[in-house]
C-alpha cells in the first residue's frame, strides 16, 4: 500500500497512527502542502478531492477520506480493534471522534486559514486565535465526556487506543502548534501522555515521519518561539527512545517546528 499524506497534517497523522496501531506498514510517498504539491495534476489524478491522505491499495484502487480509510481498515484488519464490542460503546467512541473530524480539524484547514489570511485580511494572531477557539469549543465537550465517564481507562475509552485516540492525539499536536494552551483539559493530556508511550502514536508523529525531509526542514524560520523550542526539546527527548534518529531525521525534528506553515 501506498500512503499519500503530510507530516503535519492532522488528517495524515491520524492515519498514521491507525495503520501503526494494526501493524500495517505502507509506503510512504509524501505530498508537500506547503508547495501546494496536493493541487497539481499528478496528485489530483490519486484524489481529486486534492486533500491528504490518500492510500492507494497494491491493485490500484485509491482510498480517500481518514474516516473512510480508517473504517476501511478497521473491517479489512480488525485486529487488534479501534471501534468496542457493544454498538452503544461504538457509538460513544465514534462520537467522541467526530468532535475532532466533524466539528474541530474541518475548520482549521488549511485552505480554510488560507482563505482567512488571504481574502480576509487576518495575521497570525488572528489565525491562532480562530483555531484556538474551535479547538477549545470541542475539547470542552470532550473533556466533560471523559470526566463522565466512570469506566474510563487510560485512553478516551477503556483501557486501550480506539479510534477516539486516534482522532484526539493530532488534534492535540494542532492544539500545541496554534498556542491554545492545554492545562485546561487535563482528562485529555493525560490520554495524550498515555498515547505517546505508545509506539503506534509517538511513530506516527510528525517528527518521526519520513516525509519530513531536509528540504522541508530547510525552510525553517529563525523567528523562536517559546512554545516552539518546547516542541523541539520535547521532540529531540522523544527521539532518544524510539528507532529513529539518523542525521536528516534529527535535522527535521529539530527545525521543522520553526517553519511558519500551519496545516490543518
Ligand atoms: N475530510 C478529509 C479532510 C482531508 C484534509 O482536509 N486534509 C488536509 C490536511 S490535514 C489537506 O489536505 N488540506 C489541504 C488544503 O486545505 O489545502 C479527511 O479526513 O481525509
Amino acid at each position: 500500500m501506498k500512503l499519500y499524506n503530510f507530516f503535519r497534517s492532522g488528517t495524515s497523522h491520524r492515519l498514521r497512527i491507525a495503520l501503526n496501531l494494526k501493524g500495517l506498514e505502507t509506503t510512504y510517498v509524501a505530498v508537500d502542502l506547503r508547495t501546494e504539491a496536493h493541487l497539481q495534476d499528478d496528485f489530483r489524478a490519486v484524489n481529486p478531492q486534492g486533500l491528504v491522505p490518500a492510500l492507494a491499495l497494491d491493485d490500484g484502487r485509491v482510498l480517500i477520506q481518514s474516516p473512510a480509510i480508517i473504517e476501511w481498515l478497521e473491517e479489512r484488519h480488525p485486529t487488534p480493534p479501534l471501534l468496542p464490542a457493544n454498538v452503544d460503546d461504538r457509538a460513544r467512541v465514534r462520537a467522541l471522534a467526530a468532535i475532532v473530524g466533524c466539528d474541530i480539524h474541518p475548520v482549521n484547514n488549511r485552505r480554510i486559514l488560507e482563505a482567512l489570511r488571504h481574502r480576509f485580511g487576518a495575521d497570525a494572531a488572528a489565525i491562532d486565535a480562530w483555531c484556538g477557539t474551535w479547538i477549545a469549543d470541542g475539547f470542552d465537550a470532550i473533556e466533560a465526556l471523559l470526566a463522565s465517564d466512570p469506566a474510563r481507562g487510560d485512553f478516551c475509552f477503556g483501557g486501550a487506543p480506539t479510534l477516539a485516540d486516534v482522532y484526539l492525539v493530532p488534534q492535540i499536536e494542532s492544539a500545541r502548534r496554534f498556542k491554545v494552551d492545554l492545562s485546561r483539559w487535563p482528562n485529555i493530556a493525560a490520554i495524550d501522555a498515555a498515547c505517546m508511550a505508545l509506539d503506534a502514536c509517538s511513530m506516527a508523529a510528525w517528527w518521526a515521519c519520513s516525509c519530513c525531509d531536509a528540504a522541508g526542514a530547510s525552510s525553517a524560520k529563525a523567528a523562536v518561539e517559546p512554545n516552539v523550542v518546547m516542541a523541539a526539546t520535547a521532540a529531540k527527548a522523544q527521539a532518544a527512545s524510539l528507532r529513529r534518529g539518523d542525521g536528516i531525521q534529527f535535522f527535521c525534528m529539530l527545525f521543522a517546528p520553526l517553519t511558519s506553515d500551519r496545516q490543518g
